[in-house]
């Protein structure tokens, strides 16, 4: 048989009587604060992360999307404190042939596996303290009504018709694949297989008259829309490569299976012998959380910011703003796309037996270290590798020595006897550098602090903005060490509190050190929410002092009051954060075995 590299139509499209100048005008976006489109719409935020597939349990990449989209969430959350004002939502994709499949190998029924799995993703969020306001199932029927209205629209609309599609399918991808991105492998019986090029995945040939979505007559309203909006798809490399993918033909879609075929799914609606095709029926996910096709969805919709992996960039970044441009809707306001996460230089996968199980590790490194590892360490932009080594230095280092170790100085009996928040003295730290006098004692280095300290809320803003959270943790990580390089060079230690020469200066480092325990403290909420809480609790800062609204660093320096000064300190509950080095056993046996 010839088989074309390009899947072939053969159906008889007709026009979708559809004008396109309806498509050519997605909304503008301002670049404001994250989550806050300069859309007349106020506030509100909506964050989204893939809705996973159960046919294997979750792993640290599935839960590294979750802590990426839950740290933007809560630090929207701390810059518009109001519940109302943002949603965050994630879920399972329970259908398709893959889930068929996987169920049908298990012996199991599909409800069965579904339940299963799904159930396993729920306890896992909730032990890593994901802080989402919705979690889906697809097979839920609320997103029933949400799939089959949004199929209603499309098909009222011209933009589906039915023609005979063939073409490579690897049901492990859950999508139809170019001759060119299939490669042929030895069998096990010697014979060649042919495989997905990418994932190794096996494809078969498939041919049938299917429901087919005229996704090629969105290419040009696409690249408007891209190219209006640079931001749309951040980081930037996925963006370009999105508008790369559009220079191509975009050929038309085929959006549902014949049910003998694939029966667990959403019926087309008005056509029992056709499943809708499952990456349709998951990406209305997003709109089946907002209420949709109720009218409430509209004060959630287009204010959404998607958190993806690189995986799933073409179903978000293509297929979907097609389908809502289709459905008369704007494409999301951003698309967050991050790399994966390697084990010890593999890719991580269930053949090859190294999937890193996300329980155990929030058992041995705690939930807010490990949510502070992956965070810290991964990089949206590139692949990163992960070692259990790697985790301990890590934490060791940023969070025991360098943050607790922090605290523990300024807060510690010896040192600050009192248990209060000590006073600023502002003729020790003058508010103009190079100030000469008897009593000044501030150095060039402790201005580049409080410099330093007093831009870093802004700074881990726009990293936020950018979806480059490592670089906000490095950013307070940096500020951190700048502060003990602080408390290090006035060696509170040395002084006296009973001599009037040195009070004044002992009160002003300690003063000095604890407003930036507080920032980093104010700071860390949406990545390290539990030790934040901690250090927050130990400063004495009340649970309506924690917001970015709050936030006004050292204001003695600026010549305002302090609200904490003389304020008596939380209580002293432990260390901050336990060395790990200590309790490694476990690594060095895993080295054996
Ligand atoms: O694709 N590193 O589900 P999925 C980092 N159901 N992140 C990883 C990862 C890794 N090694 N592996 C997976 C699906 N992920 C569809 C999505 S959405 C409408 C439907 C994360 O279970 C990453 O976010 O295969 C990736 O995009 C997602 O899990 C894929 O999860």
């Amino acid at each position: 048989m010839l088989r074309t590299s390009v899947l072939r139509l053969l159906g008889r499209p007709g026009t979708s009587g559809v004008s396109l100048l309806e498509y050519s005008s997605p909304r503008h976006y301002s670049s404001g604060p994250l989550g806050a489109p300069d859309d007349g719409r106020g506030a509100r935020a909506f964050f989204t992360t893939p809705i996973f597939y159960v046919n294997a349990a979750p792993h640290i990449g599935h839960l590294y999307s979750a802590l990426l989209a839950d740290a933007l969430c809560r630090h929207r959350r701390l810059q518009v404190p109001s519940a109302a004002a943002t949603r965050f939502s994630t879920g399972t994709d329970e259908h398709g042939l893959k889930i068929q499949q996987a169920a049908a190998a298990a012996g199991l029924a599909p409800t069965e596996l579904c339940d299963r799995v799904s159930a396993q993703f729920q306890q896992l969020f909730r032990e890593a303290g994901i802080s989402s306001t919705d979690f889906i199932r697809t097979t839920e029927a609320r997103h029933r009504i949400a799939v089959q209205h949004f199929w209603g629209l499309l098909k009222a609309r011209g933009l589906l018709y039915k023609g005979l599609y063939e073409g490579w399918y690897c049901s492990s991808e859950e999508c139809f694949l170019p001759e060119a991105k299939v490669t042929r492998q030895p069998g096990s019986s010697g014979d060649s297989c042919p495989v997905s090029l990418e994932s190794g995945h096996p494809v078969s040939w498939t041919k049938e008259e299917n429901y087919i979505f005229r996704l090629s007559q969105f290419r040009e309203p696409l690249q408007r829309w891209l190219r209006g909006d640079p931001q749309a798809i951040t980081p930037e490399p996925f963006h370009r490569a999105v508008l790369e993918w559009l220079e191509e033909e975009l050929p038309d879609l085929s959006v549902s299976r014949k049910s003998s075929h694939l029966h667990w799914g959403i019926p087309v609606p008005g056509d029992d012998s056709q499943t809708i095709y499952v990456w349709l029926d998951a990406l209305v996910n997003y709109l089946t959380v907002i209420g949709y096709p109720n009218a409430e969805f509209k004060s959630w919709w287009p204010t959404t910011s998607h958190i993806i992996g690189k995986d799933i960039l073409k179903f978000h970044a293509i297929y979907w703003p097609a389908l809502l441009l289709g459905a008369g809707m704007s494409p999301p306001h951003r698309i967050y796309v991050h790399s994966h996460w390697t084990v010890c230089g593999q890719k991580m996968s269930k053949s090859l037996g190294n999937v890193v199980d996300p329980r155990t590790c929030l058992d041995r490194y705690t939930v807010d270290g490990f949510r502070y590892f992956l965070l810290r360490q991964g990089v949206p932009n590139w692949d990163c590798d992960y070692y259990d080594e790697k985790v301990v230095k890590l934490l060791d280092s940023e969070l025991a020595d360098a943050l607790g170790g922090l605290l523990n100085r300024c807060t510690a009996k010896r040192i600050n006897p009192s248990g209060t928040y000590p006073v600023f003295c502002t003729t020790c730290f003058p508010s103009e550098p190079g100030l000469v006098g008897p009593s000044v004692r501030a150095q060039a280095e402790d201005y580049a602090l409080v410099n330093a300290v007093a831009t870093l809320p802004g700074q881990v803003a726009d990293h936020y903005d950018n979806f480059q959270i490592y670089k906000a943790l490095e950013a307070v990580s940096s500020c951190v060490r700048q502060t003990n390089g602080f408390v290090q060079r006035h060696a509170p230690w040395k002084l006296n509190w009973e001599s009037p020469v040195d009070a004044p200066w002992l009160g002003t480092v300690l003063h000095v050190a604890l407003e930036c325990l507080r920032v980093f403290g104010t700071l860390l909420q949406p990545v390290t929410p539990n030790l934040a809480d901690k250090l927050l609790s130990r400063l004495g800062v009340s649970a309506t002092e924690r917001g970015l609204g709050e936030l006004y660093f050292l204001p003695r320096f600026y010549g305002h009051p302090c609200p904490f000064e003389g304020r008596r300190l939380g209580p002293e509950t432990g260390l901050l954060f336990p060395r790990l080095d200590q309790s490694r056993a476990w690594l060095v046996k895993a080295h054996r075995t």
